[in-house]
């Protein structure tokens, strides 16, 4: 029996659902393709995934394919209620709404896995470990995994020999990092600073803790509205990467005294802490869009705090003993599917298609696949891109004879 907030929500959904379908095309081919060949008749999956317009359009794909689809949050706070209620009514099964506690969050996650699934789709890889821990591996054929964190975790499990299924990193598909982690972050997370917020960026001081792909998706678009922008890094290659795109380099301790606004976005915990928070300006915003809450230690802050209160919705304020006010989004959660919706739905719209596609390819050879990680297959990459291409009306060259020649002699 799905579990959501309100069924009632199901009609404002089912519109959310058809918004973001209409705008994710390469994914609305694949749909259409699975409702014919149906790849995926009595397939069951179960996936953990954040609960938006576009996870839905992606289950929906999956349900056009044959498959069952059991789905739970990746996000205590990412679900939309609405959207959940619209894909309960559409016969997934959704375990999923905002605010679940840790343990309810746990609790839907095993619900799905008690679907009894044969892959499990993962987003910051809660399902593929739980599936380990419970003795749920042995049944699975395959994973896929859809983000950074994921994929370091899952590879983590690997290397200790844990590892009892083949995954697919999703993540690492080029048609998924080089734009969902880059432009779909980057436009997100401004959105979550914005809806939570209201402040004008142009001409603040915008620090940028990590120049990883999200960083550096967030430190581009924050420059683009007019902000200076502080990144901070630990990697003497990426900290050289972020000098010469042009932005300002230093250690945390120093950018804590300067920045108007902090965005983490490292995959690592207590990247912000007390002695950076007790050096912050009165008013300074604090924000977190990597994938777990650890980044900005939100601990800290409320053994740090006099007092505290919500300010507006996804704001809270914390009053400091210095007699500053620090304020922190979205409980220092992924600030983009917190205090927004998440990526937009046109670059969801490749993340899903090769989470379609690896799904698909996990049916039809995960049971010779080793357990071990797997990147999504070069083809259905390539697919990918041209699609997209297509759908947005681009053609590119192609190769002459003579040109391929020259590419592989070196006779030149
Ligand atoms: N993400 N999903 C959405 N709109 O459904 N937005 C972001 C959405 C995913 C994204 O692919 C990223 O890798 C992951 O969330 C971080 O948890």
């Amino acid at each position: 029996m799905p579990k959501v907030k309100d069924p009632g929500l199901a009609d404002r959904g089912r519109l959310k659902i058809e918004w973001a379908k209409a705008h994710m095309p390469v994914l609305s081919i694949i749909a259409e393709r699975f409702s014919k060949e149906r790849p995926l008749e009595g397939v069951r999956i179960a996936a953990c995934l954040h609960v938006t317009k576009e996870t839905a359009v992606l289950a929906l794909a999956l349900k056009e394919g044959g498959a069952k689809v059991c789905l739970s949050a990746s996000n205590p706070l990412s679900t939309q209620d609405d959207v959940a209620a619209a894909l309960a009514e559409e016969g997934i099964d959704v375990y999923a709404w905002r605010g679940m506690s840790e343990d309810e969050y746990l609790e839907a996650i095993e619900s799905t896995l008690k679907c009894d699934p044969h892959i499990t789709m993962d987003d910051g890889g809660d399902i593929t470990v739980m599936a380990h821990q419970k003795g749920y591996a042995d049944r699975i054929i395959g994973g896929t995994e859809e983000t950074t964190t994921g994929v370091l975790r899952i590879e983590s499990l690997a290397k200790e020999g844990i590892l009892r299924y083949p995954v697919i990193t999703v993540n690492n598909a080029e048609t998924k990092w080089n734009f969902d982690n880059v432009y779909g972050t980057g436009q997100s997370t401004i959105d979550g600073i914005l809806r939570a917020t209201n402040i004008m960026i142009a001409g603040k001081w915008f620090v940028v803790a990590g120049y990883g792909h999200v960083g550096r998706g967030v430190a581009m678009r924050a420059r683009g509205m007019g902000a200076k922008v502080i990144v901070t890094e630990v990697d003497p290659i990426r900290a050289l990467m972020a000098a010469m795109d042009g932005y300002i380099v230093m250690p945390m301790k120093e950018a804590a005294k300067i920045g108007d606004i902090f965005v983490t976005a490292t995959g690592n915990r207590d990247v912000i802490k007390a002695e950076h928070i007790s050096l912050m300006k009165d008013g300074a915003i604090l924000a977190n869009a990597g994938h777990f809450d650890v980044e900005v230690s939100v601990k800290d802050l409320e053994l740090m705090a006099l007092s505290r209160r919500e300010i507006r919705e996804n704001l809270r304020e914390y009053l400091l003993p210095n007699g500053r006010r620090v304020y922190l989004i979205a409980e220092g959660r992924l600030v983009n599917l917190v205090a927004a919706e998440g990526h937009p739905s046109e670059v969801m719209d490749m993340s899903f298609s090769n989470q379609a596609l690896a799904v698909e390819h996990l049916v039809k050879e995960g049971r010779s696949l080793p357990p071990k990680v797997h990147p999504v297959p070069r083809q259905i990459d390539e697919e990918v891109a041209r699609l997209k291409l297509r759908s947005m009306g681009i053609e590119i060259d192609v190769l002459t004879p003579e040109q391929e020649k020259y590419l592989k002699s070196w006779r030149g």
